[in-house]
């Protein structure tokens, strides 16, 4: 047994305090906190979901053109108005919407073109989480700046595994204010393997997007400077793809959900009534070697699971999707369809000796609870460049959460433009949950994870951490792929 300080930033309501104890709790590995360990002051910040709206399902963004191999989009970040409190009417921003954005769906080997425009009164970037693209204008870092009225066009070539990514916001010091308004959206990306599976794949029928996030509403607005707190800014309300209380309906078959944790700060303990068990098929970067079951997962603010779960003996039942104790989103199960057989051997990643037994050549440590949030004891410098690394090489970088005078919370931390592995979280192998492709690993404290960095292609990278108070103070350095 390891003593671990366990200390976790919670906002209820608008007052925010902290919660500092010590637990004896066993090491945990590969981001699943023990029960009862990390996450029970964060769970308090979330009301039950009742389940009173419908739940919809973004949709899919039709091309301007397509011509053979080459596809061409146009996507507008923009403001709108909902309705998410009876009556009132909520301005918020959106992409070619009033809230969120649609769901990009690029093909392995496409030649894509997107116009970016930005039709906000303040300046936006367009990022490509997971992407594996130049670090130019085309990752959408806050180098990559399109100011009011302004479009650009940027133009890549799909080239990487089938996966479920997501696109938002990325202005240096804004990006939480206009993700929380409403900017984000889901980008999937399928290849010749994944249109042949066997496995749930028609959208919003039996493979459905959930873009999880929480809110805090003032008045019926969503007021981020209002709510806004450095710590983590934890909402007291769930909202899946722009809905507030929703509750869906499924078949009594095999169900793919595509879960994306797009909250600002909120780590989710996801689990099913009873603890029913499921299967996790894929990670952030694409499908898992096997399909893993399991009856808990963790999901840190930006990452991303694929998981499967068998609905055929619930018809006419409700099964919930849980945050730890917490109702998320009831499922309705309905008796339309018959449960299928699927795949369950998806891909074959390799993570061999050589890999193992690679020397660490980059170390990040990350620290801050309170006040000073830090990457290697520094904030951001737009003008520094931390490290550098050449094109198509892989490197062992070991991430340590330490813990400092402020305490310690989880951080998730992410890298742009490259899909990495996990090599050992604390020294041993990594749960199933990190067995994948992962381009954002929440790291708890005292955890040192090391992973094997390739990136396909060149430029200037950020790495940081995806708490988006965080990441605005500072909490972010940057990579040079020569
Ligand atoms: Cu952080």
């Amino acid at each position: 047994m390891k003593k671990v300080w366990t200390v976790a930033a919670m906002s209820l309501l608008l007052a925010a305090c902290n919660v500092d104890e010590e637990q004896e709790t066993s090491t945990a590995h590969g981001g699943h906190a023990q029960h009862g360990t990390y996450y029970h002051n964060e769970q308090l910040a979330l009301l039950p979901n009742e389940g009173t709206q419908p739940l919809t399902f973004p949709p899919l963004l039709a091309p301007v053109s397509e011509q053979g191999n080459e596809v061409e989009y146009a996507l507008t970040a923009q403001q709108g108005k909902m309705t998410f409190v009876d009556g009132v009417e909520t301005a918020t921003y959106g992409y070619n919407g009033e809230f969120l954005g649609p769901v990009l769906r690029l093909k392995d080997g496409q030649q894509v073109t997107i116009h970016l425009t930005n039709e906000l009164d303040e300046a936006t970037t367009f990022h490509w989480h997971g992407l594996e693209v130049a670090g130019d204008a085309t990752d959408g870092g806050p180098h990559a700046v399109i100011e009011p009225g302004e479009t650009q066009t940027i133009t890549f070539t799909v080239d990487q595994q089938a996966a479920t990514l997501w696109y938002h916001p990325h202005p240096m010091g804004k990006t939480a204010a206009q993700v929380y308004k409403g900017l984000a959206g889901l980008l999937y990306i399928d290849d010749a393997k994944s249109e042949a599976l066997q496995l749930p794949h028609d959208y919003g029928i039996n493979d459905f997007p959930l873009v999880l996030q929480d809110r805090t509403f003032v008045d019926g607005q969503i007021d981020y400077e209002a709510v806004a707190n450095t710590m983590s800014t934890l909402g007291d309300t769930i909202m899946i793809n722009g809905v507030v209380n929703p509750a869906m309906t499924a078949a009594n078959e095999k169900v793919r959900l595509r879960i994306l944790n797009g909250s600002n700060a909120m780590t989710y303990y996801l689990r099913f009534t009873d603890d029913l068990p499921f299967s996790l098929i894929a990670t952030d970067g694409g499908f898992v070697n096997e399909a893993a079951t399991m009856t808990t997962l963790t999901l840190g603010a930006g990452e991303r699971a694929e998981i499967v779960v068998d609905l055929h003996d619930f018809v006419g039942q409700r099964v919930e999707l849980l945050n730890g104790d917490t109702p998320l989103l009831p499922i309705d199960v309905t008796a339309t369809r018959q449960a299928m057989d699927y795949d369950t051997t998806f891909n074959e990643i390799v993570l061999d000796d050589t890999l193992r037994t690679m020397e660490v050549t980059k170390t990040v440590t990350m620290e801050g609870m309170t006040e000073n949030f830090l990457l290697n004891g520094k904030t951001f410098d737009h003008e520094r460049i931390d490290f550098r690394q050449k094109q198509g090489d892989t490197e062992i970088w070991e991430i340590e959460n330490i813990i400092n005078e402020e305490g310690a919370m989880a951080h998730p931390f992410h890298i742009h433009g490259t899909q990495f592995l996990v090599v050992s979280v604390d020294g041993e192998e990594p749960d199933a949950a990190w067995q994948g492709y992962k381009d954002t690993i929440t790291v708890q404290p005292n955890q040192k994870v090391r992973i094997a960095v390739r990136f396909p292609e060149k430029g200037i990278y950020m790495f940081h951490c995806h708490i988006l108070e965080h990441e605005d103070v500072g909490m972010m350095g940057q990579i040079e792929v020569y």
